[in-house]
């Protein structure tokens, strides 16, 4: 095998790794449907398989299907998540011998195929691309539902790096055009395509995402009791939910406890908040006297170089991430303390974009201009529209694989059960513009 054929062969065995570890329960654990809103865990497991036969097996490969009358079961637009528990599910050691036997084949296809052709699932090896991140993010969710069900064990964890403080809280962004989105990273999803320019004017962006005790000065300062800081939907959202905190937050006197994976401790004061819904986190930002990053602002802080007149594709530069850029693929299994990573610093100075926490922008997720869906609408098109908030960087739990400076994902703007926070932003004054920075 070529060097980069060795390269997918690894990326393949490492996210393997990743699900088994995460399904390595009984078989109640992975069967029952810990939320109404995520798959039983052996739903995700059989699943991730299944696409690895549609897209890897029988698209790129042109073999035979093997399980064909599982396909509908394992298609999430056929079976919403609500469905899943009710169904024939294959059992933990059916659905391991399953995944087994289709990621036998893989390997042959990977073995035979041309990277160079120009076959648009062969080159650069695409549709391994495809079923490697396919499979991470399902990761992440099963990290989720095992947050969600409030089971100790099974999630490793580690020490965090130290944070820092001192120094700026927000960066400054010249004004003028960027180039938004990718036409050359291999790996790249449909909806990170294609690359365009876009022109902002000047802006601040916070140099870190918010703190738990930023947050919680919102809490103490009745923000959650305030309609002035919510949108009509976000208010009608709180009133409903009476929601006053972040998900898995407890209130003990003026204290905050966390439920974090089955254990209780105390609220980490200089970790970036997580699972808080899209409202809550706009909510924050106007009772800051800020607001949300737009996603061209976040991608344009995060990864474009100006000297260079080019996007990195992490923000301290092309480099693969290395344990001091970024808090990426679930070697801890928290945010790291603001500050932490100051070799992860982008060109504008901002950090801690990559990692840490996915963070909630003030977009929707709608296509770029030329948008083309590959290779299936269901992955990105069929979600475009005013509906779900994009999310940009990537958490702690997500892969490397998983995540750079275009990487786009979304949800849902009542959603807190993913690894989300946000930084927040806010436009240059004209006397801020035309001075770079200073007014
Ligand atoms: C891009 C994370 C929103 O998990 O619903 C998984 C990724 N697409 N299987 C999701 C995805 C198909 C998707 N997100
Ligand atoms: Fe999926």
């Amino acid at each position: 095998m070529t060097d980069r054929k060795d390269r997918i062969a690894a990326e393949l065995v490492a996210v393997r790794e990743r699900s088994l570890a995460y399904t390595d329960a009984d078989d109640e654990t992975l069967m029952r449907q810990h939320s109404p809103i995520m798959s039983p865990l052996v739903w995700d497991l059989a699943h991730v398989g299944n696409y690895e036969e549609l897209w890897v097996l029988r698209a790129a490969g042109g073999i035979a299907p093997l399980r064909p009358e599982i396909d509908d079961m394992y298609d999430a637009f056929k079976t919403p998540r609500r469905n899943r528990p009710s169904l024939p599910l294959l059992c933990p050691d059916e659905a391991r011998r399953y995944i087994s036997g289709v990621r036998g084949r893989v390997l042959d296809v990977l073995d035979a195929i041309d990277l160079d052709a120009p076959h648009p699932l062969h080159r650069d090896g695409f549709v391994f691309g495809l079923v490697i991140q396919h499979e991470h993010q399902h990761d992440e969710t099963m990290l989720a539902t095992l947050q969600l069900s409030g089971r100790p064990g099974l999630v490793r964890d580690g020490e965090p790096p130290p944070g820092r403080t001192g120094g700026p809280r927000e960066v400054f962004v010249p004004a003028g055009p960027f180039r938004m989105g990718t036409d050359t990273l291999p790996w790249a999803y449909d909806n990170e395509r294609a690359a365009h320019l876009v022109d902002l004017p000047a802006y601040w962006i916070d140099r870190f995402p918010v703190s738990n005790a930023e947050y919680a000065a919102f809490i103490a300062d009745g923000g959650y009791d305030d309609p002035r800081w919510w949108t009509p939907e976000g208010w009608e959202w709180r009133c409903r939910t009476e929601v006053t905190a972040p998900l898995f937050w407890e209130r003990d006197g003026d204290a905050w406890w966390r439920l974090r994976f089955g254990r209780i401790e105390p609220v980490p004061p200089d970790e970036p908040v997580q699972h808080v819904s899209w409202f809550e986190a706009d909510a924050y930002a106007r009772w800051a006297g800020r607001r949300l990053p737009t996603e061209a602002e976040w991608e344009k802080a995060c990864g474009w170089d100006p000297a260079a007149g080019r996007s990195r594709r992490y923000p301290w530069g092309d480099e693969e991430p290395g344990p001091g850029h970024a808090n990426l693929g679930h070697r801890i299994a928290r945010p790291a303390p603001v500050g932490a990573y100051p070799a992860g610093a982008s060109p504008y100075g901002a950090e801690q974009m990559i990692g840490d926490v996915w963070e909630w922008t003030g977009s929707w997720f709608l296509p770029y201009p030329h948008f083309r869906a590959f290779p299936y609408r269901e992955y990105s098109e069929v979600f475009f529209g005013h509906r779900f908030r994009v999310l940009r960087g990537g958490s702690w739990a997500t892969d490397p694989a998983a995540v750079r400076t275009t990487f786009r994902n979304w949800d849902f703007p009542i959603r807190r059960q993913i690894f989300a926070g946000f930084r927040c932003a806010r436009t240059a004054t004209p006397e801020e513009a035309a001075g770079g920075g200073w007014a």
